[in-house]
């Protein structure tokens, strides 16, 4: 399989799976769920090739394991990073001690006053490495790795979910749980 072309299918996904299913007239159910041969169809009436053989290479070999199939395997969804409102429907999970998040220096100063927010997406996202942290904050310029306390946030009642593919989700990270 033709890397470019599985990364180029990824990123066609992460649009259309997380942001604008309407871009290629597709339809998200409330958890997400988009029909696997509507999707097909769809994207190729827009121009991206494909079909299900490279769908399921890219479902497995996907570096961040981006999307997921259904059982039966007739449906399928981002498993995180939408700004469209999605139900994943995620089990509270009881956090790592730390966890973290990589973002970079303009952000700092707002970061401090503010704390993590959401932005545009439907929660924040934390890593559970360093090494991980790096890599999100890498894509926008020269990363920042913040700790965040989410043992002592979960103690204080904040939730946590794990999503399928192993990023830390949640709501919001106050200032006072982050080691700057
Ligand atoms: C920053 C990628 C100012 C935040 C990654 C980040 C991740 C604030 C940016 C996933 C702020 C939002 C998500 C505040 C947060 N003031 N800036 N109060 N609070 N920010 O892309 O975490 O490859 O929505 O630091 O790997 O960078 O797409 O979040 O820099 O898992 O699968 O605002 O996206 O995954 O940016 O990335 P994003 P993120 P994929």
């Amino acid at each position: 399989m033709n890397e470019n072309i599985a990364k180029s299918v990824s990123k066609f996904l992460s649009l259309v799976l997380r942001h604008s299913p309407e871009k290629i007239g597709l339809k998200l159910d409330e958890n997400g769920w988009a029909d696997v041969e509507e999707l097909i169809i769809k994207c190729n009436k827009k121009g991206q090739r494909l079909d299900a053989e490279l769908l399921d290479y890219v479902v497995e070999n996907n570096d961040k394991k981006r999307f997921a199939y259904n059982e039966d395997k007739t449906k399928i969804r981002a498993s995180q990073g939408h700004s469209i409102s999605v139900e994943l429907n995620l089990a509270e999970t009881e956090p790592l001690e730390y966890l973290y998040h990589g973002t970079v220096g303009k952000f700092i100063e707002n970061i401090r006053k503010e704390g993590l927010k959401k932005m545009n997406r439907q929660h924040v996202h934390l890593s559970k490495d360093k090494e991980t942290a790096t890599k999100v904050g890498s894509r926008r310029g020269v990363p920042q790795i913040l700790t965040v306390r989410s043992g002592t946030m979960h103690r204080d009642g904040f939730k946590f979910y794990l999503s399928e593919n192993n990023v830390w989700l949640t709501d919001e990270v106050p200032s006072k749980y982050i080691e700057f």
